[in-house]
């Protein structure tokens, strides 16, 4: 464990409307892939953390589900809930923003966030914007805003101006010794990673809708020596949406399941043997009994 004198560690909540790249900066900050992404809004519907530990300083990131509008549920009433629970506990708030276009949803996004904590601006997407000068009246725009601790542009999916980006959070964060050791990475367990995984080859492969009526429980999870034995289930609302997701012959499922377990077998790193079944639930994204035991 990394502490002794002159250690800084705090919480740092990642936030900002959906698909502006939380969970892309998460997964680049931390260094490996621990939160799922898509071209989808609203694909992460956990809180997770992402730990990074340098010389001095660990860093606790925590990438929030974006605000929930288009569907409403009960399940996005809970999303909901735990992007305000985030916000509460931490130290620096990062919010990211696309470079290319600041919205009313970006303006009640940084309205929500409280006052009298460092709330830095992470201008992302930024290998996208091909004239830069146009950025200039964007960040004055931001910057009226409220009075932020530093405005940095960056690229999350190249790796771009990230160490800028943690040397601005380093300044806010609190002395004190480290909560993980340094080569932890997430403070989720690998049931939850796999689970995590499977959901993510869905919302790549799947139309607008089968994806917001999925779900993916584990329902066993063995470890011997080097092999994970992991038979999940993915529950959807109506049979029309099973069948659309086995596909021609199991095709479509047989994809998803081959490379959700690539995923596994490279973070996990060991073999894994992963069985997956498609189960009609209805109503499971308005169940209360359904959403605890998903653990929204
Ligand atoms: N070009 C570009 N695309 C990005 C960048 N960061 C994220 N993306 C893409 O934006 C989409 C949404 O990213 P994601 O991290 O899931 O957004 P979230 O909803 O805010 O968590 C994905 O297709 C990412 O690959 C970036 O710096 N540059
Ligand atoms: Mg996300």
């Amino acid at each position: 464990m990394a502490d002794g004198a002159g250690m800084r560690c705090g919480h740092v909540a990642i936030v900002g409307r959906p698909s502006v790249g939380k969970s892309t900066l998460l997964n680049a900050l931390v260094g490996a892939r621990i939160s799922i992404t898509s071209r989808k809004p609203q694909t992460t519907r956990h809180r997770i953390a992402g730990i990074h530990t340098q010389a001095g300083a660990q860093f606790v990131f925590v990438d929030t589900p974006g605000f929930q509008t288009q569907h409403a549920s009960k399940l996005n009433e809970r999303l909901n809930r735990a992007v305000r629970d985030a916000l509460t506990d931490v130290d620096v708030v990062v919010v990211v923003v696309d470079a290319n276009r600041f919205t009313a949803a970006d303006r009640a996004v940084i309205a929500l966030l409280p006052a009298g904590k460092p709330v830095i601006v992470a201008l992302n997407k930024i290998d996208t914007v091909k004239d830069k000068r146009a950025l200039l009246p964007r960040i004055a725009e931001i910057a009226a805003m409220r009075d932020f601790a530093a405005l940095i542009p960056i690229s999350a999916e190249r790796g771009s101006d990230l160490p800028a980006l943690m040397q601005a959070i380093a300044l806010h964060l609190p002395p004190g010794p480290a909560l993980y050791t340094d080569d932890e990475l997430t403070d989720r367990d690998e049931r939850f990673l796999a689970a995590e995984f499977i959901r993510e080859k869905i919302f790549r492969q799947l139309g607008d809708e089968i994806p917001y009526a999925t779900a993916v429980v584990i329902e066993s999870f063995q470890h011997e020596n080097d092999l994970r034995t992991i038979r999940a289930e993915v529950l959807v609302d109506k049979a029309s949406q099973r069948a659309i997701l086995i596909g021609e012959g199991g095709s479509r499922m047989k994809a998803i399941a081959s490379q959700a377990r690539a995923d596994m077998e490279s973070l996990f790193g060991g073999r894994v043997f992963l069985d997956v079944w498609v189960r009609v639930k209805s109503g499971w994204s308005d169940s209360d009994a359904m959403l605890t035991r998903l653990g929204y």
